[in-house]
Parts: structure tokens; sequence; C-alpha cells
């Protein structure tokens, strides 16, 4: 599927953008950064547009979606916006009773633990006119970005069956992990259903004008290598074959991926195998503050990759922390592209100058 000109990979507005062209593993004259959760609480303005309105509901309102989206981009100067909306807007799109409790994160109506639980989750259907709100606060953010790309993202199955089973938040992820090995065939079955769920959702952003895509898989570093390669890969390779036979410009080229986890450092090569099995020929593998980047860079020849200051380190005294963005940017040089970032989001009580700060030395170091 070649998408029409009016995309913007195609039409020639992004496809020189510094991300893009790290993605594309070329080093672009200024390394490309932008903040994980770069839209959220660190920022007044996000505060003041999101008062009295839902997690969820601001994510299903196209014009405050928009808005919330382009705050970051105009305030730090950020060479990428991330859409803001959340992991769990497809399942809600497909009729599933979560919310996205004040300060804990998603939480369902139960958790799904049996084959029965699970039988009935996957009946449900994501119909693509649910996702319209989605096309139009990704058409309406494209159209403010100009030059700079937009990046859609969804959760990758592990992450969301994480959710889903545990039925919130949790820190071991004891249940999806015993439910993975009591009852394969049911696991199986999950996680197919939550990869073509974040597929639909990454399929409307790119379509309707996302110039890149990030697959989250924030809670794969609680598996085993043999676990993540047996039960969870293959289901992540199908959620990014949903956006795999997508065309951009003259070359026909792919949209450019990255994928991303916590606590990953032993199971990045499969990580890029994932990004390989889809077909994205244009990628790079985000890493955490765990491992440093000329290290991953030795696990992964010739890839391009993403990250890795410490979240931690936004709140230390500023010599501090720009002898780590140095240093951070020094070891990037290892790989062929980099796209500076942090190891995992932006913690809520930021001081957004300090991001602003890190932007303008990351371009001018
Ligand atoms: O009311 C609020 O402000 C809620 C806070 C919030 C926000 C701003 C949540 C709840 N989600 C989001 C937006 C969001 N979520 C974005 C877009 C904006 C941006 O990055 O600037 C993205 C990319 C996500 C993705 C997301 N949601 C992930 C993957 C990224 C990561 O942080 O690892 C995960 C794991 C979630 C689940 C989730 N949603 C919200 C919270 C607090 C959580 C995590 C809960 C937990 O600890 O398990």
């Amino acid at each position: 599927t070649t998408l029409a000109p009016a995309h913007p990979l195609t039409d020639g507005r992004t496809s020189d953008a510094p991300l893009v062209q790290a993605l594309r593993g070329v080093r672009p004259s200024v390394t490309p950064v932008w903040f994980m959760r770069q839209a959220g609480r660190s920022l007044p303005e996000y505060l003041e547009v999101r008062r009295g309105t839902g997690m969820l509901e601001a994510c299903l309102r196209p014009e405050l979606a928009a808005e919330i989206t382009l705050q970051p981009v105009r305030r730090h100067g950020v060479d990428a916006a991330i859409f803001f909306s959340d992991i769990v807007v497809p399942l809600r799109l497909a009729g599933v009773d979560v919310d996205i409790a004040p300060g804990v994160g998603p939480v369902m109506d139960q958790p799904y633990r049996t084959a029965a639980d699970v039988d009935r989750l996957v009946s449900r259907r994501l119909d693509d006119d649910a996702l319209e709100p989605i096309r139009q606060a990704v058409a309406l953010t494209v159209a403010e970005l100009g030059s700079t790309p937009l990046i859609g993202f969804g959760g990758a199955p592990f992450t969301l069956a994480a959710y889903l089973v545990e039925g919130r938040p949790s820190r071991d992820h004891l249940a999806a992990r015993t439910l993975m090995h009591a009852d394969p065939e049911t696991w199986a079955r999950l996680v197919a259903w939550t990869a073509d769920l974040t597929g639909a959702f990454l399929r409307a952003q790119v379509s309707a004008g996302a110039s890149a895509v990030q697959l989250f898989d924030s809670w794969a570093g609680s598996l085993s290598a043999a676990d993540y390669a047996a039960r969870v890969a293959p289901a992540s390779t199908r959620a990014l074959s949903h956006v795999a036979d997508l065309r951009f410009g003259p070359d026909g080229g792919g949209v450019p991926a990255i994928h991303f986890g916590t606590g990953t450092g032993h199971l990045l090569p499969l990580m890029r195998g994932v990004l390989v099995d889809a077909g994205l020929t244009h990628h790079a593998v985000g890493v955490d503050y765990r491992t440093p980047l000329d290290e991953a860079a030795a696990l992964l020849p010739g890839v391009p990759l993403q990250g890795n200051v410490d979240p931690a380190l936004l709140a230390a005294p500023w010599p501090v922390l720009e002898a780590h963005v140095r240093d951070v940017l020094q070891r990037g040089q290892a790989a062929p592209g980099h796209v500076l970032n942090l190891g995992h989001g932006v913690p809520p009580e930021t001081d957004p100058t300090v991001l602003t700060r890190v932007v303008e030395l990351v371009h001018s170091p």
C-alpha cells in the first residue's frame, strides 16, 4: 500500500527530518532528541488543559489530544512529537472496561486470568470506525507540526497482557508470567489478540500521518530471554506486521520503527529480531539507562539506537546532568544512528526548563 501523496513522509515534509534520518541509520548534522512522556504532568500548560477531563476522555477528544501532543514541541523544540494517547486506548475502543486511575495507571474491571476470561475478551473486535478519533487527532496534529515528525505508538502484546491478566499495574507481572506457562494456549490467544489491537492502533496513526512508530514493551524486562523468544516475540512481530506493508515516497520505504523496553539488556538482540521479522527495515532499538549505549551497540552491530539518559539525573545539579548527557552522546557515536531520549519516561515532578536545556545541549554540544 503506497500511502497518499499527502503523507509527510511522501511529500517531503519529514522525510529528511533528523529523527527519520537517524532511524534510517544516517547521522544527521544534529542528534535528534525527544523524551518519552514529554507531554503530561511536568508541563503546567498540560495540567491547565487537562483540568476536569479524565485521561481516557482526553485521549478521545481530537482537538485536546492534538493540543497536548503539540505542547512539548512548542516549549522544548524537540525533534519529534509523541502522540498523546495511551497503550490501553485501543482496549477501550474495543469495548473493554478499562480506566486510567489518577496516580495509579490502567485499571481493568476484572483481571483476565482463566481460559473463559480470555475467551470473552478475544471475542471483542475493534471496529475500524472506532479509530476515527485517533485518525482525526493525528491529522490535526500533523497539520500543525510541519517538518517535525509525529511518532505514533502502541503497547506491545506482553505489556498489554500484563495489565489485562493482573487487572492493574504490578511490579513483577507474576500472574501474567504464570499464565504463560500454566496455559500456553490461552496465553497465545491473548497475546495474538492484543497484537492485532495494537496493530490496528498503529496503522490508524501511520495512515493518518505519523512518520514513525514506537512499540512500548515497557515490562518485557521481567522475562527471561527464553520466555521472551518463545511466548512474546512472535506476538510483537505480529503487532508490527500491521504497518509493514505501508510504503512511502519514491523509494517505497517502510515506516521507521523503534522497539523499546526497560530492563531489557538481555533481550536487545531478540527485540531487534522482532523489527526484522516484521519486515521493518528502518528501525532502532530503545535502550534504558541500565545498559550503556556503546555496550548496546556491541550487541546490535549496525543498528541505530535510542536512549538513554537516566531520568533520575533530571533532578541532579546541571553540571552532573550535563556531564551525563555528554557521556550518552559520546557512547551513542558507537551506533550508526542515535536518537537521544531518556531511559524511561519524564518523571512528573521534573522541572520543564531542565528538559529545554537538555535539548539545547544536544543540538549544540
Ligand atoms: O492523568 C494523567 O495525567 C495520567 C498520566 C498518563 C499520561 C500522561 C498516563 C497513565 N498515560 C499518559 C500518556 C501516555 N502513555 C503517553 C503519551 C505521551 C507522552 O509520552 O508524552 C504514552 C506514550 C503512554 C504509554 C504508556 N502507558 C506506557 C508505555 C510507556 C511507559 O511509560 O512505559 C505504559 C506502560 C502506560 C500505562 C500507563 N498509563 C498511565 C500510567 C501512569 C501508566 C503506567 C502505570 C504503571 O506503572 O504500570
